[in-house]
């Protein structure tokens, strides 16, 4: 018999897991975390996940899905009440799936490199990804969130943007998310981040902060 319940695969520092959290979180459900060693990975992984071997991978019922956003949507899709992830609007979805993309496809390909860089090579890349982000900045425009009133799909892709960008500037000595250059995306920074189900599934600070630094350490000095 299928195994019951609901489980997710992940890894705590993750920003691609932890929307699967919160999009549970904000529906309502119950599920158990398991956190994989990724230089160790589980054989529940890999049977689970056998074409990619990420994570997260959400496990319903005995059923696994793969790929962040992808989940989030069947979240959507498989607790229907509760907190409405998806814009009801078919023209409204399929805005918040466009800029979902251009956030993972052109924004996080922007901002990866400050990670990497140090002086001028990184102010270059840092008006690169003000520039991405200004951009993204635009479907805020008169928004308390991506998705209106209340967190929805976008602020579920991009959330990991306001806990994860600050460690990253801090480690990396870059400033990207100013009040100067992007007003609207601080702002959200903070809303976002005082949401009950939001705040309950970060991972702690100071831990990230120390993960980061010495990664970033062993990439300057293998460079
Ligand atoms: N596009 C995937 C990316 C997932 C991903 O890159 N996961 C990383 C952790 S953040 C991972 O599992 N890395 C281990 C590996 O690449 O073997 C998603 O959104 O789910």
């Amino acid at each position: 018999m299928a195994e019951k319940g609901v489980k997710v695969f992940g890894m705590w520092a993750s920003p691609m897991v932890i929307r699967v959290e919160w999009a549970l979180r904000l529906k309502g459900v119950e599920y158990e975390y398991v956190d994989e060693d990724l230089a160790n990975k589980s054989a529940d992984l890999l049977r689970y996940n056998p074409v990619t071997k990420k994570v997260p991978v959400l496990v319903h019922d005995g059923k696994p899905i793969a790929e962040s956003t992808i989940i989030v949507e069947y979240i959507d899709e498989a607790w229907k009440g509760g907190h409405p992830v998806m814009p009801a609007d078919p023209y409204e979805r399929a805005q918040a799936r466009f800029w979902a993309r251009y956030a993972e496809d052109k924004c996080n390909a922007a901002l990866y490199p400050i990670f990497t860089t140090t002086g001028e090579a990184q102010r270059e890349v840092v008006r690169e990804a003000q520039r991405c982000l200004k951009t993204l900045e635009a479907a805020l425009e008169g928004r308390r969130f991506f998705g209106g009133d209340a967190v929805g799909y976008l602020d579920i892709v991009v959330g990991w943007l306001a806990h994860w960008l600050p460690v990253i500037e801090e480690v990396s000595g870059a400033s990207v998310v100013t009040d100067e250059e992007l007003p609207l995306m601080k702002a959200w920074f903070g809303r976002f981040l005082a949401v009950d189900a939001v705040r309950a599934a970060l991972p702690d600070r100071d831990r990230l902060l120390a993960a980061n630094k010495a990664r970033r350490e062993q990439l300057l000095s293998s460079a």
